[in-house]
């Protein structure tokens, strides 16, 4: 049994090569909601709908998120009546998802409920958990104020500087139904190359995950989303460095001391092994830059193979 913690983009390649080495039923996936809104009164869970549509190979592959194909006329009609910017792509068809996740949830059905019908309704094997059922949408606080992490990312482009980061409720939160079992059944957890800020740090910010993950009996590999000191998709390399933090692979494997046994570093940060194996990581060298479908494969075998050897 495998878990995964994961974001969105960059985690949902590795899934795509993880559900193909492994037996998609055997993995269960752990996902990020902090990035979740409310838009024209939808509820929106982007990390979920990536991961979903990923591995239902229904997704864009050219934006890594949304549904192949889309158009996006309801959107505009209802711009025309908000007079409001585009700014949030949400497509006709990926409409659906968040109408049919709203109508579900408004009539008393909790997120992970949802989740799991639209997973199956996409002939998904694998099981998707949001890491809680609580809202607890991450607030970025910058030098131009506070704002939702979408606006922040999506809006702003990722351009106001970073000062602090929040998620919202996040104390009365707790893990969702099947994410215990899932960490405790589990013989690897592999945390994804996703943002460790906003995208694994919300995960590891509910209360009771990050015993869960010393409780376990897993070995927890993680994948640096950092290479040769740039992040390899999103903004997680500017946010380290308006945080003041080192833009680096040791720096993410810093963040997850404690926490992961195994490290993956990329063959480009090897000068780094030293450093992080003095934090008390196990690491693997090897390529994580996922270019196409043999690479995704390639990392996540050698992924589970460090994870083996290290157990
Ligand atoms: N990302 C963008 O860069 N632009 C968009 O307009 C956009 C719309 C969108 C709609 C639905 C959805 O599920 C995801 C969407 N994303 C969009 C991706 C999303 O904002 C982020 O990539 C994730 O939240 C980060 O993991």
């Amino acid at each position: 049994m495998i878990t995964a913690l994961a974001g969105g983009v960059g985690a949902s390649k590795f899934l795509d090569g993880l559900c193909r080495v492994a037996a998609p039923e055997d993995v269960s996936i752990i996902v990020n909601t902090g990035d979740d809104i409310e838009m024209f009164g939808l509820y929106i869970a982007p990390d979920l709908d990536i991961v979903t549509y990923t591995l239902a190979g229904v997704v864009n592959r050219e934006t890594g998120w949304g549904l192949a194909g889309e158009t996006f006329n309801c959107l505009e009609r209802l711009l025309d009546y908000t007079q409001t910017e585009r700014w949030f792509n949400l497509g006709d068809r990926d409409l659906a998802t968040h109408i049919f996740r709203t109508e579900q949830m408004r009539e008393g059905r909790s997120l992970s409920e949802v989740a799991e019908r639209i997973r199956t309704a996409l002939g998904v094997k694998s099981r998707i958990l949001p890491m809680t059922d609580t809202h607890t949408p991450t607030t970025i606080i910058t030098d131009e104020g506070e704002m939702h992490f979408q606006e922040y990312l999506i809006k702003r482009r990722a351009q106001p500087k970073v000062t602090g980061i929040r998620f919202e409720n996040i104390e009365s939160a707790a893990p969702a139904p099947g994410v215990a079992e899932a960490i405790l059944q589990s013989d690897a957890v592999i945390i994804c190359p996703s943002n460790p800020l906003i995208s694994i740090g919300p995960i590891l910010a509910v209360p009771g995950m990050r015993d869960l993950l010393k409780q376990t009996g897993a070995i927890v590999a993680a994948i640096s989303p950092v290479v040769g000191g740039a992040s390899l998709k999103g903004p997680t390399d500017r946010m380290l460095a308006d945080l003041g933090m080192q833009v680096s692979a040791a720096q993410v494997a810093r963040i997850y001391s404690g926490i992961a046994d195994v490290f993956i570093l990329d063959v480009q940060d090897e000068a780094a092994k030293d450093e992080i194996e003095k934090l008390g990581l196990k690491v693997c060298v090897t390529g994580t830059v996922m270019r196409g479908l043999e690479d995704k494969i390639s990392l996540a075998r050698t992924t589970l193979d460090a994870a083996r050897r290290a157990s």
